[in-house]
């Protein structure tokens, strides 16, 4: 691994050093024709630093951002980076309740949302303490970039220690309340480290960014591996498959959620002549079953490299890009493993009372390195809760390591389900359920689904003498919940089938309800 170029661990110092030298070269071209140079972006995070700076924000003051895709929103970012700040990125499908927890538990100096949204999310803002509401759309307007360009183009980044928190990063709580997972600069810079090499990443790569920047895939995974190897992205402000192809041929990598890879192999322009001059495509976040992992190596004549990764943890596992040494010199990618831990990860598959198991042997996954969070925001007891005794965190994954050493995943111990890479919690969904008229209990469980990889079903218990409509319930969710985290079909049910404890036996209505969307 190349040592840093820069005496410190801001991250964005790092990703700077590796900027091309000559700054006039594109750096980004969007897919409404923009096209950014390297110059562009460190001008315009500079600016936006800057504005930041202005501010005379406390150490540690968060930076909450509820955007669409934009390269703005992405140098707004590299300016949290700069300004030695904390990034808060929000789901742009979350709604009102959802925002409102969000500001509230997190208390962000500056909020930044779309001019859409203003009225409602200032409001929250304020109320919770927020003292700065910027607007940004994915248009080039808004308050923040026209209160940025009073500010310079130059800014000497803050110096990061390794420990010093960059970006908290909420993921939804098994049960009651999503928790913020703290993510230093140590974290983000260790990762991108590892994953450039590991990736065998180039600076005349171009990458196609098809993702969302509000979660680790798109904004850490993809980005920060485009940028901390001076390469260039094509950028993609919503995944179109058929752009995607068309782009094949002036880039070099992708990388998607398996529903990405899905619509794909429904083009019949994805052909081994439109993927010639790809090199690598990866895909991760949720699991790539085995027939789309074929039928991408028998349309494409390319082998999909999966990896596995979390927000509290960033990359852990990943099949091998060329011949890994440390496992006999093996270089396939196998379909349906996550491949190896990356360097400098340790994973383990633990058994009960935390004790490692032999290979083969199916347990929980526990990871430990330079890449695990810092904790819960706000959290202890919660962060204490997920770690051992001797400091590893339990991933809530199951899964086993085979004697070859690849990792293959099998379920989860958390009750989740990965809906188009991104996870909903049943415990959530059925609280809002149950909070709706007429209703006594729910049960939310995940089926397989052939675009979204899985989805959620509602099986709703009315009240005795109430009736309760399931599409009344679609439509009040909507209302309440990220559309994503609505369940894509509701029955009314008489009873839920339980255990002799009285708990509800989630997988017999997995089970009965599989061939849903069949
Ligand atoms: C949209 N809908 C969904 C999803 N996306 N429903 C379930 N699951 C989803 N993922 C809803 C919409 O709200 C809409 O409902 C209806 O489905 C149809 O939407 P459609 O137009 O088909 O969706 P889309 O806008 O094309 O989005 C699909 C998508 C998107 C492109 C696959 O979901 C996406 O970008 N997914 C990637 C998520 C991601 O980046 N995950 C990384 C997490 P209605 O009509 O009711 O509104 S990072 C992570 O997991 C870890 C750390 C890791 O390892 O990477
Ligand atoms: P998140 O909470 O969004 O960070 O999602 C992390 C979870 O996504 C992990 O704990 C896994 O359950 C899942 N995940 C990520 N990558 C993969 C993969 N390649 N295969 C299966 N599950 C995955």
């Amino acid at each position: 691994m190349k040592p840093p170029a820069v005496d410190h661990h801001n991250v964005w110092s790092h990703l700077r050093a590796a900027f091309p030298a000559d700054l006039d070269r594109w750096a980004v071209e969007t897919d409404t024709g923009l096209i950014y140079t390297w110059r562009d972006l460190d001008r315009a995070s500079a600016m936006m630093a800057n504005l930041l700076a202005s501010l005379g924000l406390p150490e540690g003051a968060r930076v909450a951002v509820q955007v669409n895709k934009s390269v703005e929103a992405m140098a707004l970012y590299l300016a949290t980076l700069r300004a030695g700040l904390v990034f808060l990125p929000l789901n742009t499908a979350y709604q009102k309740a959802e925002i409102e927890y969000f500001i509230g538990d997190a208390e962000p100096a500056v909020v930044v949302c779309t001019g859409a949204n203003f009225g409602w999310v200032s409001k929250i803002a304020f109320k919770a303490g927020t003292a700065y509401v910027f607007t940004l759309n994915d248009d080039r307007t808004g308050s923040l970039l026209e209160r940025a360009v009073h500010h310079s183009d130059v800014h000497a980044p803050v110096p990061r220690q390794a420990d010093d928190l960059a970006a908290i990063l909420y993921t939804s709580g098994t049960t009651g309340r999503s928790k913020g997972a703290m993510l230093t600069h140590g974290n983000l810079l260790s990762n991108a480290l590892v994953l450039r090499d590991y990736w065998g990443w180039q600076p005349d790569d171009v990458l196609i960014h098809a993702l969302p920047i509000f979660h680790v895939h798109g904004l850490f995974v993809a980005l920060h591996g485009a940028l901390i190897n001076g390469s260039p992205m094509l950028w993609m402000s919503k995944f179109d498959p058929q752009t995607a192809i068309g782009w094949f041929s002036r880039a070099t990598v992708f990388m998607g959620v398996p529903t990405l890879y899905v619509r794909m192999l429904a083009e019949p322009g994805l052909t081994p002549e439109a993927a010639r001059h790809m090199r690598l495509f990866i895909s991760g976040s949720a699991p790539l079953l085995i027939d789309t992992f074929e039928a991408w190596r028998q349309r494409t004549g390319h082998t999909i490299l999966e990896r596995y990764g979390m927000s509290e943890t960033l990359m852990l596992t990943s099949n091998p890009y060329r011949a890994d040494a440390r496992y006999g010199g093996q270089s396939e990618r196998r379909g349906g493993t996550v491949g190896f831990p990356l360097p400098g990860v340790e994973v383990r598959v633990a058994g009960e009372g935390d004790r490692p198991l032999p290979a083969s042997e199916i347990g929980g996954i526990q990871v430990r390195g330079p890449n695990v969070f810092k904790g819960y925001w706000r959290m202890p007891d919660k962060t204490r809760e997920e770690f051992t005794a001797d400091g590893w965190f339990r991933t809530g994954d199951l899964g086993f390591q085979d004697e070859r050493g690849y990792i293959t995943i099998v379920g989860r111990s958390k009750d989740l389900i990965i809906s188009g890479g991104y996870n909903v919690y049943p415990a959530e969904v059925e609280g809002a359920i149950n909070e709706l008229p007429g209703v006594a209990e729910s049960a939310v469980v995940g089926v397989p689904h052939p675009d979204f990889g899985e989805v959620g079903v509602a099986l709703v218990i009315a009240q005795p003498g109430q009736a309760v409509d399931p599409e009344q319930v679609i439509a009040a969710l909507k209302g309440r919940l990220a559309h994503f985290k609505v369940p894509k079909r509701c029955y009314v049910v008489a009873e839920l089938p339980r255990n002799t404890m009285g708990k509800v036996q989630k997988n017999l209505l997995r089970e009965q309800y599989r061939g849903l969307f069949a």
